[in-house]
C-alpha cells in the first residue's frame, strides 16, 4: 500500500524508538517453513508494479505518465528519485523471471503500463509496448509461472491528466476502453485479471494531500478521484465480461483495520470516518452497491444515475494488500479532518516506521469475509521495508523473514476460521522505486544495487523458496495417495 506512514513516522517515532524497534523487528525468530502448512493448492506469489521496476521510460514509443512528470518536479521525491531506470526490468526481464522461477514461485503479479501501451491515453496503440508484455507473459509461461495481470497501478497517461485525470469522470470510460483492449490482446494467455491497485491510496495521496502523482490537493478532488476510480473499475469489469475473457476477474484493495490513536471522542469520530473511506468506500460499493453512510454525502454529488449499479459488479477474487493497522487522529488541517496519528499499541516497527501488527491481517480478513459475502481472497501484497544498502550486504534480512512468517501464521488462522484465502503474494519480488520515498526503502526478496543494477537474492528469498518447496512436497504426497 502506500504511505501514510512516512508522515506517521515523523509524528510518532523518536529516533531511539526507531533504532530499538529495528532491533526488535530483526530479532523475532522466524517460523520454520515446515510449521506453516497451507495445503497443495495454496498459491504463493510475488508482486510488482510497472512504474516501480521497468525504467525505459522513453523507449520504444512509451509516452509520459503522471509519475514521469511528478518525479521530475523538485521536492516531490526523496533524494530526487524517479522511475527513469528503476530496476531496468524492461531490459532485464528474462533474468528477473528466471529469479522468480529459481525460488520455485509459481505466481507473479505485475502491472502493465498504460503510457507504454497507449502513449497518448487515447486509442492509438503502441505495438512495441504490447510486444514487451507479450515477451514477459511468454517468458512466465515458459517457466511455468502463472501471470496475474493488474491493469492499473497508478500510472495514468499524462495526456489524460491534462484533461483532469481522475477528477474527470470521462477517465473512468477511458480506463474501461484500455482494460478492454488489453484483455482482448492477452486473453488467451492470462487467467487472472486484476483491474485496479488500491483506489483509495491513489485518491488520497494523488488527489487529496498531493504526496503522490499527480500532486493534487483538496477534498473535492479526493472524493471525485475515488468515485471515478470505482466507476472505472466497474466499467472495466463489465468490459472484460462482455469480451468473454476466459480468466478470473478481480481487483486489489488496500484493506486494513482502522483504530483511533487515542480514545478521545474526536479521534474516535475521525477513525470511523477514515475507515469509511479507506476500507468502506471501495468494498461497499463493489460488493453492496452503496457508499458507507458516513461518506454518502461526500459522494452524492458525484453519483450519476446508474453509477452505483455500474460499480456493483461480481468479482471472482479480491486481492487484499495488508501492511499494518491504521491509527487515525482528528486533524483539522486535513481535507476530511482525520489523518494518520500515533500508534500507542504496537511494540515493533519496521525501519520505515510502520507498526508490525500481524494479527491485523486476521482481523481484516475475517471482517471482509463476514461483511461482504465470503469472497475468495488472496493477499496481493504484504511485506517488510529495510534500508539494506546503507550498511553491510543487506542480504541478511531476518526481519523480513520474521515479518512474512508471522503474517502467514495469521493468514492460516483466518483460513482455519473459515475465511476463503487462496494465496499469498509477497511485496515485493525485488527492491524497487518506492513512490515519494524514492529508493530509500527496500521491500525485495532480491536486493537490487541501484548503481550497478546487479540483483542478489536475500536470505528471505531462500526462506520463501524453502516454504514453497515444502508445499510442493506435500502436493506430491497428496497426489500419490
Ligand atoms: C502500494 C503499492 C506498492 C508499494 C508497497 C509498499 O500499495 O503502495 O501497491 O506499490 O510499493 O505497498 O509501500
Amino acid at each position: 500500500m502506500h504511505h501514510p506512514f512516512t508522515r506517521r513516522q515523523a509524528l510518532a517515532l523518536p529516533l531511539q524508538t526507531l533504532a530499538a524497534s529495528k532491533a526488535l523487528a530483526t530479532t523475532a525468530s522466524p517460523v520454520s517453513p515446515n510449521t506453516l502448512h497451507f495445503g497443495p493448492h495454496f498459491k504463493f506469489g510475488v508482486s510488482s508494479s510497472a512504474y516501480q521496476i521497468e525504467g525505459a521510460v522513453h523507449e520504444d514509443g512509451r509516452g509520459p505518465g503522471i509519475w514521469d512528470i511528478f518525479t521530475h518536479q523538485p521536492g516531490h521525491i526523496s533524494k530526487h528519485g524517479n522511475g527513469d531506470i528503476a530496476c531496468d526490468h524492461y531490459h532485464k526481464m528474462p533474468a528477473d523471471i528466471a529469479l522468480i522461477a529459481g525460488a520455485g514461485i509459481k505466481n507473479y503479479r505485475f502491472s502493465v503500463s498504460w503510457p507504454r501501451l497507449f502513449p497518448d491515453g487515447n486509442a492509438t496503440v503502441n505495438p512495441r509496448g504490447f510486444a514487451f508484455y507479450d515477451r514477459l507473459i511468454d517468458e512466465l509461461h515458459a517457466h511455468n509461472i502463472t501471470p496475474w495481470l493488474c491493469l492499473y497501478h497508478w500510472d495514468l497517461p499524462q495526456a489524460l491528466q491534462d484533461k483532469g485525470g481522475w477528477t474527470n469522470r470521462d477517465t473512468s470510460a477511458r480506463l474501461a476502453e484500455f482494460s478492454s483492449a488489453v484483455s482482448h490482446h492477452f486473453r488467451d494467455r492470462v487467467a487472472n485479471w486484476l483491474i485496479l491497485n488500491e483506489a483509495t491510496v491513489q485518491a488520497i495521496f494523488g488527489y487529496g494531500n498531493g504526496m503522490h502523482a499527480p500532486g493534487q490537493r483538496g477534498r473535492v478532488s479526493w472524493f471525485a478521484a475515488l468515485h471515478h476510480l470505482n466507476l472505472g473499475q466497474g466499467l472495466s469489469i463489465q468490459a472484460l465480461r462482455a469480451n468473454n475473457v476466459p480468466g478470473r476477474i478481480g481487483t486489489v484493495a488496500c484493506c486494513e483495520p482502522v483504530r483511533p490513536s487515542t480514545n478521545s471522542e474526536a479521534d474516535t469520530t475521525a477513525a470511523l470516518k477514515f475507515d469509511a473511506i479507506w476500507n468502506g468506500s471501495v468494498l461497499k460499493p463493489l460488493f453492496h452497491g452503496s457508499y458507507p453512510e458516513l461518506v454518502q454525502e461526500d459522494f452524492a454529488p458525484l453519483c450519476y444515475t446508474n453509477d452505483l449499479t455500474n460499480i456493483h459488479q461480481k468479482i471472482d477474487i479480491l486481492g487484499v494488500n495488508y501492511y499494518s493497522r491504521l491509527h487515525i487522529q482528528a486533524d483539522a488541517t486535513n481535507p476530511i479532518g482525520a489523518y494518520f496519528g500515533p500508534d500507542h499499541e504496537a511494540s515493533r516497527y519496521t525501519v520505515m516506521g510502520w507498526p508490525i501488527e500481524p494479527d491485523g491481517v486476521f482481523e481484516i480478513l475475517k471482517h471482509i469475509h463476514d461483511t461482504y459475502g465470503q469472497p475468495e481472497i488472496f493477499i496481493s501484497e504484504n511485506g517488510f521495508a529495510s534500508t539494506d544498502n546503507s550498511k553491510g550486504s543487506g542480504l541478511d534480512d531476518e526481519g523480513r523473514i520474521a515479518y512474512i512468517s508471522d503474517h502467514l501464521m495469521f493468514v492460516k488462522q483466518a483460513i482455519d476460521a473459515g475465511v476463503n484465502v487462496s494465496g499469498y503474494f509477497v511485496w515485493s519480488m525485488m527492491d524497487s522505486f518506492e513512490w515519494n520515498d524514492g529508493m530509500k526503502w527496500h521491500f525485495g526478496l532480491v536486493k537490487v544495487d541501484f548503481i550497478t543494477l546487479v540483483r542478489t537474492p536475500k536470505h528471505s528469498y531462500y526462506w520463501y523458496a524453502d516454504l514453497i518447496r515444502s508445499h510442493a512436497g506435500k502436493s506430491l504426497e497428496a497426489s500419490t495417495l
